[in-house]
């Protein structure tokens, strides 16, 4: 530690669920961190931060933070803790689940954890090896992205792409269902150096986000629909000659079939399912297809839907078409995080062999009916949260909170926070911030991968996620010695690689510089020459692989949900000041966020008589939450838009949109159709006499 007064410099990495994964520098004095900036050094983080982490250490340092166990006193919900030591704790959870095991054996234990801390051991490590010794239930993390990957290696075989950073050779930019000035700020100075060498930027979107309003064209789409776009655009480009015949015969398979199946998507026919004029589907394609090079940016909010992999698996078949990938910053970019991942020793992290045998898996979307569910056998007698607010980011939340009340249920929460979730919890843990212990950090937005070096002690009595398995390893008296790694021993087993790209990026090198770039050369095209790791090593336009499974072998449209008459759609996408459910404990972050919103379009308003800024309530089938009316320039006639995250509804209530949405599955990848909510708005009076 440095004297008394002296100024410690610490370098680190974000850890928040979010693709640009922020290269940042913490100063710290007498072991209290007193500042935190982006690493002006670092090519992608450029030295700034964002509307979040900016205020990150007030956040560490915040009076509500969680900084020892407690044990629930009132009522579940209640949130009344008393607190306790961590040797109570733990003999409480031993106790418990060694109950549990010998009554209902392992599998009525589930662990449930999402991507609230994105850091590689921090993520994943010591907690997969101790389940799987366990034998508990696993659990599929599948609400963020498994529908994406899926999608694209439908077509691709990988989720990989372009580099982000390569967007600056494109020369037309399709932001397609993503944000990125909200969601992925620090890819936007990257599209604005394509743009200024000439390139123009298209944002595909039911919304006029903040990103549609800066393109050079917003192309309103309704929802759900973009696969009947896709298809009409490669209509066109099949009917105006502008395949890459000689990229399609070489490198893809299939095109014959593809030929027939968009025969059926004309501009006209797609304009009355897309809403797009045909004469803007025809233009589109046009540009896409004349530009050189052209890309294509999806990154979430597609997947949100019911025909979610579909939307991805349509699009991936563009750039094959056109041969796009021929060309550096041509193609697809979307997440970077199976890439990277694809290149560290995960095997020798999680000891996949440990978990081999038939343990149940669960998947996270359908927490709440499994909960709920008197025929799952066995039944879930105990949860263990951590990296998630699930009472929250859930879909069908009544659902998700009826069975985190079940009164024989035995629920461990480890936060930095009492969240909603916490507060059905039995033992609520402590646990450290970013600033507080040891990671690595991938990235599922650029290439670079990080190191972050604890820069203070852990506050009170937190403990990291790592930290906290090894405890409970410790009081269940298991003796696997590999259930005791250090932090440290854990990255460098993750380290020990001998992938190419992953050349020069050791322990001490990171230690030294914090962040490194993966070993490729600088023009790095994955797919110029085909090389596609699909089953026929080529880019599958049409999918035996598909087939097999009962699925559709062709892009198609897939289940696109209309609503009842009078109901609107409702899109719940991330805001500005919030990360997830996370920050909503900081009261300048709810202040800058305001009230919870329902925006709508002037016509859909008049029809109900609906005012703006006057009180509503939202309604569909699974739930109602009250809101202010906005009516606003920003959504399409049909569709509505509330913001995901935050603590409280127009009434001061612990409601959020997922009230609303269902947690019915997406086409394939078991994600969940968030998007496809309906809903009614209605005067709020008009709701109490009801
Ligand atoms: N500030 C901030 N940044 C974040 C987050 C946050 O909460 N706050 N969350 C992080 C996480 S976990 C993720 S996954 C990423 C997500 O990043 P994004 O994918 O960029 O964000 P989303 O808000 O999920 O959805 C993006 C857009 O999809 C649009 N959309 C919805 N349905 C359709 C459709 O049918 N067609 C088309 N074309 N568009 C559609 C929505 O209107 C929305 O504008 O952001 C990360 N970054
Ligand atoms: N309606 C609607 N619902 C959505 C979405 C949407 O767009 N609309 N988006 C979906 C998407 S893309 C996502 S990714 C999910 C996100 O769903 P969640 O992952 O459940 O949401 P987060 O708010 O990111 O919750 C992460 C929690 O982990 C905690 N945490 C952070 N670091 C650590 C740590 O080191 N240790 C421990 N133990 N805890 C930590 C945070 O404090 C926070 O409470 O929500 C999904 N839900
Ligand atoms: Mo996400």
């Amino acid at each position: 530690m440095s004297e008394s007064g002296m100024l410690k410099i610490v370098r680190g990495a974000c850890g928040h669920d979010c693709p640009d994964t922020c290269a940042w520098i913490a100063e710290t004095c007498d072991g209290r961190a007193v500042r935190l900036y982006g690493d002006p050094e670092h090519p992608f983080t450029r030295g700034v931060l964002c509307a979040k982490v900016n205020h990150y250490l007030d956040r560490v340092y915040h009076p509500d933070r969680l900084l020892y166990p407690l044990r629930r006193i009132g009522s579940k919900g209640s949130g009344c803790f008393e607190r306790i030591s961590w040797e109570s704790a733990l003999e409480q959870i031993a106790e418990r689940w060694n109950r549990d095991i010998s009554e209902s054996g392992a599998e009525s234990i589930l662990p449930f954890s999402s991507a609230g801390n994105q850091g590689l051991i921090q993520h994943s490590s010591l907690d997969q090896r101790l389940f799987a010794v366990l034998g508990v239930s696993r659990l599929e993390r599948n609400i963020c992205g498994a529908v994406a990957h899926e999608g694209l290696c439908a077509t691709q075989g990988s989720g990989i792409g372009v580099n982000p950073e390569d967007l600056i050779y494109s020369r037309y930019i399709v932001l397609w269902g993503t944000n990125t000035i909200v969601t992925n700020l620090h890819l936007w100075p990257v599209i604005e150096e394509a743009r200024r060498r000439g390139a123009r930027i298209v944002v595909v979107d039911p919304i006029r986000t903040r990103t549609a309003a800066a393109a050079d064209w917003h192309i309103p789409v309704r929802p759900g629909s973009d696969t009947v776009l896709a298809l009409a655009m490669m209509h066109v480009i099949i009917r105006e000659g502008r395949v890459d015949h000689d990229y399609v015969s070489r490198y893809a398979t299939g095109y014959e079939q593809l030929v027939k199946r968009v025969s059926e998507f004309s501009p006209e026919a797609a304009a009355a399912v897309t809403g797009v004029s045909a004469a803007d589907i025809e233009r589109f394609a046009l540009e896409y297809s004349a530009a050189e090079p052209s890309l294509l940016r999806p990154l979430i909010g597609l997947e949100h839907h019911r025909n979610g992999a579909m939307m991805f698996r349509v699009l991936s078949c563009l750039p094959v078409l056109t041969g796009a990938w021929r060309h550096r910053g041509g193609g697809l970019a979307r997440s970077t995080g199976a890439f990277q991942y694809s290149m560290l020793n995960m095997d020798g992290l999680l000891l996949p062999t440990l978990g081999e045998g038939s343990v149940r898996v669960l998947n996270m979307r359908d927490l709440g009916r499994d909960l709920c569910s008197d025929s799952l056998s066995p039944r879930i007698r105990s949860l263990l949260i951590y990296n998630s607010n699930p009472a929250v980011s859930l879909p069908n939340q009544q659902l998700v909170r009826a069975g985190l009340q079940r009164d024989d249920l035995f629920t461990v929460v480890h936060d930095l926070f009492l969240t909603d979730t916490a507060r059905y919890a039995d033992l609520v843990l402590p646990a450290t911030s970013q600033l507080e212990h040891l990671d690595l950090v991938p990235s599922w937005g650029h290439h670079y991968v990080s190191l972050n070096q604890p820069a203070i002690e852990p506050l009170g009595e937190c403990a990291a996620n790592t930290e906290f398995f090894r405890r409970l390893a410790r009081v269940l008296g298991r003796e696997e010695v590999f259930l005791y790694d250090s932090d440290e021993q854990l990255l460098r087993t993750a380290l020990q690689t001998d992938h190419p790209m992953m050349r020069g990026i050791t322990f001490e090198r990171l230690s030294e510089c914090g962040w490194l770039h993966l070993s490729h050369a600088e023009d790095w095209r994955p797919f110029a020459e085909g090389g596609f790791p699909t089953p026929s090593g080529r880019a599958e336009l049409w999918s035996a692989q598909l087939e097999s499974r009962g699925l559709d072998p062709l892009p198609g449209a897939g289940e696109i949900r209309r609503g009842e008459s009078g109901m609107l759609q409702l899109i719940s996408g991330k805001t500005l000041h919030y990360l997830n459910t996370g920050y909503s404990h900081q009261e300048p972050h709810r202040r800058r966020e305001g009230i919870l919103q329902v925006e709508m379009h002037r016509l859909d308003a008049e029809l109900r008589g609906l005012q703006d800024g006057e009180s509503v309530l939202v309604r569909s089938s699974q739930g109602e939450v009250h809101a202010i009316c906005c009516i606003s320039e920003r959504v399409q006639s049909g569709v509505a838009w509330m913001p995901f995250g935050g603590l409280q509804d127009a009434r001061g209530m612990s409601r959020h949109v997922n009230n609303l949405t269902p947690e019915e599955p997406t086409d394939w990848g078991g994600g969940s159709g968030f998007y496809d909510t309906f809903v009614e708005v209605l005067r709020a009076t008009e709701s109490v006499s009801v």
